[in-house]
């Protein structure tokens, strides 16, 4: 029998950012001072800093399959967290792994573009997202644009981050947390749970920040491991977001890394 390391957990299973201001390297920070053991996956790689990406090469599904394999021989994960996959095969292989992990905590980001208008999953990927997704995570964090995407409807106000919402809730059956809908001066982030719609705000931060994407669905997973509901773990990550936005300092161009 192989030996098992005793201590908790959590993969990301994303792609590689080199500032470490997002992906796998932000998302093990996070867990890592959560007090949690981080494991990455990658799945692919970028050439990047906080301002621009201007490369992305996924990596083979062999290879990530491989990664995972030798992983859970020794530490099976505690929680899952996906991001970007690079491609429509990368996305059926994780959907798989997804699967063989029902019982733990996982939070997919569904990482499209990267701000800079980058793609990060294929056409193919993108189209089939949902369906290859279905019901196997607890969550799913799509931005505005991504929801929008998602839903196959504009997001212009909170009625339409709402009817997104439960959108893809019927396509997937996967919770769904749209961040980023601004109203006046506020901002809410909104989640569907496959019963009920509830709505966070805070005010807006006028500071252009990397990873927080990342950042708050590695936190919401952290939670999960912790055992808070779903709820209770998205409110709290949205409040670890904010303070991390507020202390994330400038690094190029007028763009900011968070800071731990
Ligand atoms: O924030 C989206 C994102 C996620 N993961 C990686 C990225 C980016 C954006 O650039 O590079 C690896």
């Amino acid at each position: 029998m192989s030996r098992k390391i005793a201590s908790r957990n959590l993969y990301s299973i994303a792609g590689y950012d080199p500032s470490a201001g997002a992906g796998v390297l932000l998302d093990i920070k996070v867990f890592e001072s959560s007090g949690f053991r981080g494991c990455g996956i990658l799945t692919a790689v970028t050439a990047q800093n906080t301002a621009r990406v201007s490369e992305m090469v996924p990596l083979k599904p062999e290879l990530i399959l491989k990664q995972y394999e030798l992983l859970v021989e020794e530490a099976r994960p505690s929680g899952i967290k996906v991001g970007m996959l690079g491609n429509q095969d990368n996305l059926r292989l994780v959907a798989s792994l997804l699967e063989k992990n029902q019982g733990v905590p996982r939070v997919v980001d569904p990482v499209i573009r990267s701000s800079s208008g980058q793609a990060l999953l294929d056409k193919q990927g993108l189209e089939t997202l949902l369906e290859e997704l279905k019901g196997r995570a607890e969550l799913i964090t799509p931005n505005l644009d991504e929801a929008s995407f998602l839903a196959g409807i504009r997001i212009k106000n909170l009625a339409g981050s709402k009817k997104a919402a439960r959108l893809i809730y019927k396509r997937s059956g996967l919770p769904c947390l749209i961040k980023g809908v601004q109203v006046q001066d506020k901002i809410f982030d909104v989640l569907y749970d496959g019963q009920k719609i509830y709505y966070f705000s805070h005010s807006r931060i006028k500071k252009n920040v990397h990873g927080t994407g990342c950042f708050l669905s590695s936190t919401i997973l952290v939670n999960l491991a912790l055992g808070f509901p779903l709820k209770q773990s998205c409110s709290r990550a949205i409040q670890s977001t904010l303070k991390a936005i507020r202390r994330a300092t400038v690094r190029l161009a007028g763009r900011a890394a968070i800071k731990f």
